[in-house]
């Protein structure tokens, strides 16, 4: 087929799929990416940080981003990558502690609530996973955590923004216990590590959630979530450059000469980092303050109004930018499917419909979004 035909039908075949542009995904924890982003991920899409010796200078760019992450998590000192996402960012935690852990230790400690990443994992290098319960406040009960910990425990992991809800966990006392019983702590924040900290610039309460603590031993924070960069862009950050050193691999082979990866893939992509060192220099704190302030704005908006529609009623005060639906009435799940038949991409739970204010829904989005609700419910007899 000529260049131009392929063009063709890719654009009339895609053109059915939903696209963030739309502003219709409103179930979804990603976003158009930054112009700046797409423009700088296009130019050097073929650099490869797998064969590292080649391009030292792009080396040095990733230790840059990771340091201005670590910065922006208490710790500049933090040593880690720019990897493919919060699964392979939670792998690389998971494998970290059992590198670390004493033989036939295998348990790994996570809430209920925890993204399905960490099964992966857990099957993956074969450890098993101990789920704990949630408090009235849908984040871990910690007395639980304490209760779950055993001489064959290696890990405990904390969700700063969880899946759901964007609950964040107590994890000050999860650090507590992770000191005082010599275990790793892992904290995800995949979603919210782009978030809390622009929270709290704008003078909101936050809760201790990053290096400040003393057990935190690993973070995930995903640059392709809030922080606005191309699809693949998570982020693994380890305290220090030792407990990184614990999943590196040394190749002596390659092109650019001996090299050393400490990601689960080999080759990877360099045009991520460089998008992500982009968008940290050009939008900075100041702008992703920005960012987060008008996606919040939006969500209390949304919260505020799902509340005032008989029969239905948020399951808790929004911490960032998601909000959970739910109906004593009304079956969430055929609210959802009638959503669904209007073109919304809402994401379906349990117990819940989760929106995610993302960068690209707005306020007309928004209201469209109320207005679909408000009539589904009249039609359900609400
Ligand atoms: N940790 C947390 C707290 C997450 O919410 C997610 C994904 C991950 C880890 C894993 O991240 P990756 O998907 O980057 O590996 N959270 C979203 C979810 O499962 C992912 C997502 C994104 C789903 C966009 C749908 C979508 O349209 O809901």
């Amino acid at each position: 087929m000529p260049q131009s035909s392929v063009l063709k039908e890719l654009e009339s075949r895609l053109s059915r799929d939903f696209t963030y542009g739309s502003g219709r995904i409103i179930g979804s924890m990603c976003t158009c990416p930054h112009p700046l982003a797409r423009k700088v991920y296009t130019c050097f899409l073929d650099r490869n940080l797998g064969d590292s010796g080649l391009s030292p200078a792009l080396v040095k760019l990733e230790k840059e981003t990771i340091h201005i992450l670590g910065a922006l998590l208490s710790n500049p000192k933090a040593s880690g990558h720019i990897v493919t996402g919060g699964t392979e960012a939670n792998t690389l935690a998971l494998w970290a502690a059992k590198k670390l852990s004493k033989k036939n230790q295998s348990e790994v400690i996570v809430p209920a609530s925890a993204h399905y990443s960490f099964d992966k994992a857990a099957d993956l290098l074969s450890l098993q996973i101990v789920k704990v319960g949630l408090n009235s406040r849908f984040q871990v009960d910690v007395e639980a955590v304490e209760k779950a910990v055993n001489s064959n425990t290696i890990a405990i992991v904390g969700v700063a923004g969880t899946t759901g809800l964007g609950v964040v966990d107590p994890i000050s006392e999860l650090s507590e216990i992770a000191v005082k019983k010599d275990l790793y702590l892992h904290v995800d924040a995949a979603f919210g590590g782009f978030v809390l900290p622009f929270l709290k610039e704008l003078g909101f309460s936050v809760p201790d959630f990053d290096f400040s603590l003393p057990g935190v031993c690993s973070i995930a924070i995903d640059p392709h979530k809030m922080g606005l960069a191309p699809i693949p862009a998570g982020g693994i950050l380890f305290q220090n450059e030792r407990l990184r050193k614990t999943v590196a691999w040394n190749v002596s082979y390659l092109a650019g000469g001996e090299s050393e990866q400490a990601t689960i893939v080999g080759t990877r992509s360099g045009a991520s980092v460089i998008a992500v060192w982009a968008l940290l220099k050009h939008l900075g704190t100041e702008g992703y303050k920005r960012i987060v302030r008008s996606c919040m704005r939006l969500t209390w908006k949304l919260a505020v109004e799902i509340q005032k529609i008989n029969g239905l009623d948020i399951i808790t005060e929004p911490t960032m930018n998601i909000v959970g639906i739910k109906s004593e009435v009304f079956d969430i799940r055929r609210i959802a499917k009638e959503l669904r038949l209007r073109k919304w991409a809402v994401s379906l739970f349990p117990n819940h419909i989760r929106i995610v204010v993302m960068p690209h829904v707005q306020k007309q989005h928004v209201e469209e979004f109320l207005e679909d609700l408000k009539d589904i419910v009249t039609e359900l007899g609400g």
